[in-house]
C-alpha cells in the first residue's frame, strides 16, 4: 500500500510494527497535524464503524486505539507551536463512566500548542473533581469531553451541579465528543446552564472558542 493508506491501515488493523518508520516518511511529505486529522483519524473512524456493526470486536478496538496514541505521541514534537504563551487555564476532563480519551488528548495537545496552560485530569473524572481543580489552579475555562450517550447526560448533571454552586457565571464550559451534537449543546444544555456553554466539534474549534472566550 502506498505510504499514507499503510498509515490508515496501521490503525485499524492496530499494527504496530513499522509505526514509527512510517510517520517518519509521512512527516518528511506533511504537517504533524494533516497526518493526524487526514491519516489517523480517518483509520479511527473506520475502526468505529466496524465496532458499531458488529465486525470489529472490542480488544481490536483498544488495540486501535493504542496504536493511534503512540501514533499522536510520536508526531507530537514535530507540531507547530505558537510563541503566544499565558493565554488562560482550562481543566480539562472526560467525564464520569467514560473512559475515551484520545479526543480529550487531542484538545489538550491543540490548547497546549496555542498558548494555553491546561489541567489535564484524565478519564472517568467526577464533577466535583473537576471543580476542585478548578479552583486550586484558578482555571479561565472547563472542558468536558464524553463519547458515550450516556456522558451527554452527565454533562448536563455536571452543568447543573455547577449552577448549584454558584460557579456558573466565572465558569465558561467547553464541551465535546462524538455522543454530542451542536444543537443539543446550543439548545439544550444553554438553557441548562446560567454561564456560557459551547460545542466543540473538533480540537480546532475548541482553540477557536477558548480564544473567543478569553478574548
Ligand atoms: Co468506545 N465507543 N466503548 N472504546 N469507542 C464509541 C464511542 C462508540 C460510538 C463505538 C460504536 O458503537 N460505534 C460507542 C458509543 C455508543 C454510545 O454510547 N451510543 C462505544 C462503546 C459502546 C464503548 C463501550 C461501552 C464498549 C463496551 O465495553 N461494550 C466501552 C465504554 C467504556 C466506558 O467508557 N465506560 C468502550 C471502550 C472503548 C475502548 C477502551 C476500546 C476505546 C477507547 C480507548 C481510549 O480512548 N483510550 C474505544 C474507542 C477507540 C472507540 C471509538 C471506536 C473511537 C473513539 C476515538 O478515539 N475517536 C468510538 C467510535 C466513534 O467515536 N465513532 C467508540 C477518535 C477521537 C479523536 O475522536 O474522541 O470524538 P473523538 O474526539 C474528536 C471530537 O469529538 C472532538 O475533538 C476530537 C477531534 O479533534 N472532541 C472535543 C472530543 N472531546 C472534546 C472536548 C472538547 C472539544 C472537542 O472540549 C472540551
Amino acid at each position: 500500500l502506498p505510504l499514507f493508506e499503510r498509515l490508515e491501515r496501521r490503525i485499524v488493523d492496530g499494527e504496530r510494527g513499522g509505526l514509527e518508520e512510517d510517520l517518519d516518511a509521512a512527516l518528511r511529505e506533511r504537517p504533524a497535524l494533516e497526518i493526524i486529522n487526514d491519516t489517523l483519524l480517518a483509520g479511527m473512524k473506520t475502526v468505529g464503524d466496524l465496532f458499531g456493526s458488529g465486525q470489529m470486536q472490542l480488544p481490536f478496538v483498544l488495540q486501535s486505539a493504542e496504536v493511534m496514541k503512540s501514533a499522536v505521541a510520536h508526531l507530537e514534537p514535530h507540531m507547530e507551536k505558537s510563541d503566544a504563551a499565558g493565554k488562560g487555564t482550562i481543566v480539562l476532563a472526560t467525564v464520569k463512566g467514560d473512559v475515551h480519551d484520545i479526543g480529550k488528548n487531542l484538545v489538550d495537545i491543540i490548547l497546549s500548542n496555542n498558548g494555553y496552560s491546561v489541567v489535564n485530569l484524565g478519564i472517568k473524572q467526577p464533577i466535583s473533581t473537576i471543580l476542585s481543580a478548578a479552583e486550586e489552579h484558578r482555571a479561565d475555562a472547563v472542558g468536558m469531553s464524553g463519547l458515550l450517550v450516556k456522558s451527554t447526560v452527565v454533562m448536563k448533571e455536571n452543568l447543573q451541579e455547577m449552577n448549584s454552586r454558584g460557579m456558573a457565571t466565572r465558569l465558561p464550559v467547553l464541551l465535546g465528543g462524538a455522543a454530542l451534537t451542536r444543537s443539543y449543546v446550543e439548545n439544550d444544555l444553554s438553557e441548562v446552564y446560567e454561564g456560557r456553554v459551547s460545542y466543540a466539534r473538533d480540537a480546532f474549534e475548541g482553540l477557536r472558542l477558548m480564544d473567543a472566550t478569553m478574548a
